[in-house]
């Protein structure tokens, strides 16, 4: 206890006497009440390294015992080939709380950029499971960051390490005072957040905030004018309209369930009751995959739920004709690894069997999914291959739009994966330079670990491949393995910005109860149904804020004139006793009704 005492006192007094920043109090109140143990090596400096791989190069200069310089001179393909890496020499316990302290700041940084970037992981050695993956961008001010975490998995002593890739491009940044805290299970990781999870833009008034706001504003809304008249043709003023939007246009989905969507247990009745309260698009999550549909009861499972779909009006997005791995596709393909005419013509059949059954089911098609880490296929038939399989799939379904999906790209490096992000844009270009018939672009978004992509940063990415063209889709979003708070406060800015683009046509999420998702905690509800955090924000933006019902009186000439959202309507007009209700669509270029009262 003694020990502990005093290392809590040296916390404390390291930031209060050497810094110029203090603490957080809820974090100091913490550092003295808990003790938490110290985690790094008592000699920091003489335990950190630098690694480089893959012809990065850089720097590390131990400045003084409570300073390090970072500097990046080479890029390669991933940040992560220059990196600092701090052994952790303490134990670690899944579900320990911990805390990161440094202050950081950049020293220089690339014209090309606003400021240098820190990133900071937290993983196992060996097998690189993580815990911590923050990413910010730090100005030249030094600045004081607490970040609070939770430990993923056990860690045994000396079996962990803190990294901080810098090879995002040239920078030198200065980082002091590295601290990493375990409180055990002694606190919430929630309260030793300062409320809000950073990022840049993450402020209430963050200039960005005003922007999509009239974005949203501009584009996902319309004007709406309704005349109300009587039997004689004249206007009735006064009248009381009620415009209630019952639907929206721009699709909010969910990938769902197959087993959950035809189940017949409580909890699958509940899923399907908490979807159809939520969503307005969906998408299987893995019955229209190849190795699903060979299968014939998981291809009658797709059936069935695309028909429990259809029957309830809510449209599909179907997933994914190629995923072009051997282990994503039936075991019969990778014996036709030698003979490619053999595979092109299996590829071609299964693009044929699975579109023509789903015809009139879906409403768009992923062609491919994830060619830039499933390459076998293309391996054996070469990437231009996949322009056939577009066109043929134009060729069955001239209706509908094609879209090519993968992962990283908004999400990833905090939206810095760069060399990804260039690989991607110059496949879609390519294609579309050969007449491909390509209609959208997917973007998967499937983040984790406290490292977001900054709601500006979102929108440049965006910008870019929006200026190909093409519809951009938000195909598969969700953030796991963060607090329950950080989930909510990103799934808000993120909606938000994607929203906000004028491109983007959907938003779909991978899942949205934590008893059936891919990430055990990327849910909206708990396993047990609780309600968390991020419900209440996609409650509030879908049905409250971008969501149109108000009460209006017409005026002299009969007149309302509003603007509402896209979608569907139900007007309900009293005058003189009597009440008429109409519905009403409303698209991009608005709508004009008149209303005549019996
Ligand atoms: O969530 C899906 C999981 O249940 C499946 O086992 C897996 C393999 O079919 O695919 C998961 O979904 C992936 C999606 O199809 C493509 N992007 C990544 C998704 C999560 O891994």
């Amino acid at each position: 206890m003694k020990t502990r005492c005093v290392a809590a006192l040296a916390i404390l007094l390291s930031f209060s006497v050497c810094c110029a920043q203090t603490l957080p109090p809820n974090i100091q109140e913490a550092v003295v009440l808990y003790q938490p143990l110290d985690m790094f090596p008592v000699d920091l400096n003489a335990a950190v390294y630098l690694n480089q791989n893959n012809g990065s190069q850089g720097s590390l200069v131990k400045v003084d015992p409570h300073t390090l310089e970072l500097t990046c001179i080479e890029v390669s393909s991933k940040p992560l080939h220059l990196q600092l890496v701090v052994p952790v020499v303490g134990s670690i316990t899944k579900g320990d709380t911990l805390l990161i302290l440094l202050e950081a700041r950049t020293l220089e940084h690339d014209a090309a950029y606003e400021s240098g970037r820190l990133h900071l992981n937290m993983e196992r050695r060996e097998t690189w499971t993580k815990s911590l993956g923050y990413s910010s961008a730090i100005s030249d001010e030094s600045q004081l960051l607490a970040i609070p975490f939770i430990a993923r998995e056990d860690i045994a002593p000396s079996q962990g390490q803190v990294t901080i890739p810098i090879g995002y491009y040239p920078q030198k940044i200065q980082i002091q005072h590295l601290r990493l805290l375990n409180f055990g299970t002694q606190i919430q990781v929630d309260q030793l957040s300062t409320k809000q999870y950073e990022y840049e833009g993450y402020q209430a008034d963050a200039p960005w905030r005003t922007l999509a706001n009239e974005r949203i504003e501009t584009h996902r809304k319309a004007p709406l004018n309704i005349t109300v008249l009587d039997a004689n043709q004249n206007p009735i003023p006064e009248a009381n309209v009620h415009v209630q939007m019952t639907k929206h246009a721009f699709p909010f989905g969910t990938a769902v369930n197959e087993w959950r969507m035809i189940g017949q247990a409580e909890k699958d009745i509940i899923y399907r009751e908490k979807f159809e309260s939520l969503f307005n698009r969906a998408t299987n999550e893995t019955s229209l995959k190849w190795t699903s549909w060979v299968q014939p009861s998981r291809q009658e499972m797709a059936m069935q739920t695309l028909d429990w779909l259809n029957d309830r009006d809510i449209p599909v997005r179907g997933h994914t004709l190629v995923w072009p791995s051997w282990n994503k596709s039936p075991a019969f393909i990778k014996d036709l690894q030698d003979d490619p005419q053999g595979l092109r013509a299996a590829i071609e059949s299964h693009i044929r069997e699975i579109m023509t059954a789903c015809q009139g089911k879906v409403v768009e098609w992923d062609v491919v999914n994830e060619v830039h880490n499933n390459r076998d296929l293309l391996d054996v038939l070469g990437d231009e291959q996949m322009d056939e399989w577009f066109r043929l799939a134009r060729e069955i379904e001239p209706q509908l739009p094609l879209f090519i999906n993968d992962f990283g790209i908004l999400q990833g490096s905090a939206g810095y994966e760069l060399a990804k992000q260039e690989s991607y844009y110059q496949l879609v270009k390519g294609m579309l330079d050969r007449g491909v018939p390509l209609d959208g672009i997917g973007f998967q978004s499937h983040f984790r670990l406290y490292a977001v992509t900054p709601p500006t940063r979102v929108w440049e990415i965006l910008d870019r491949y929006a200026a190909l063209g093409l519809k951009l889709g938000i195909t598969e979003y969700d953030f796991a393995w963060v607090s329950e708070a950080f989930q909510a406060q990103y799934l808000k800015d993120y909606m938000t910005a994607c929203f906000a683009h004028p491109s983007v046509n959907q938003f779909v999420m991978w899942g949205f109860w934590d008893g059936s998702h891919w990430r055990e905690d990327g849910g909206m509800f708990a396993l047990d149904w609780r309600e968390k955090p991020s419900l209440d924000v996609y409650m509030d933006l879908v049905f409250n804020q971008w969501w149109t019902d108000e009460n209006k009186v017409t005026d002299a000439q009969g007149h309302i004139q509003t603007r509402g959202f896209l979608g569907e309507y139900k007007l309900t007009v009293t005058a003189n006793g009597n009440t008429v209700i109409q519905t009403l669509s409303l698209p991009k270029d608005g709508s004009s009704l008149q209303i005549v009262m019996p």
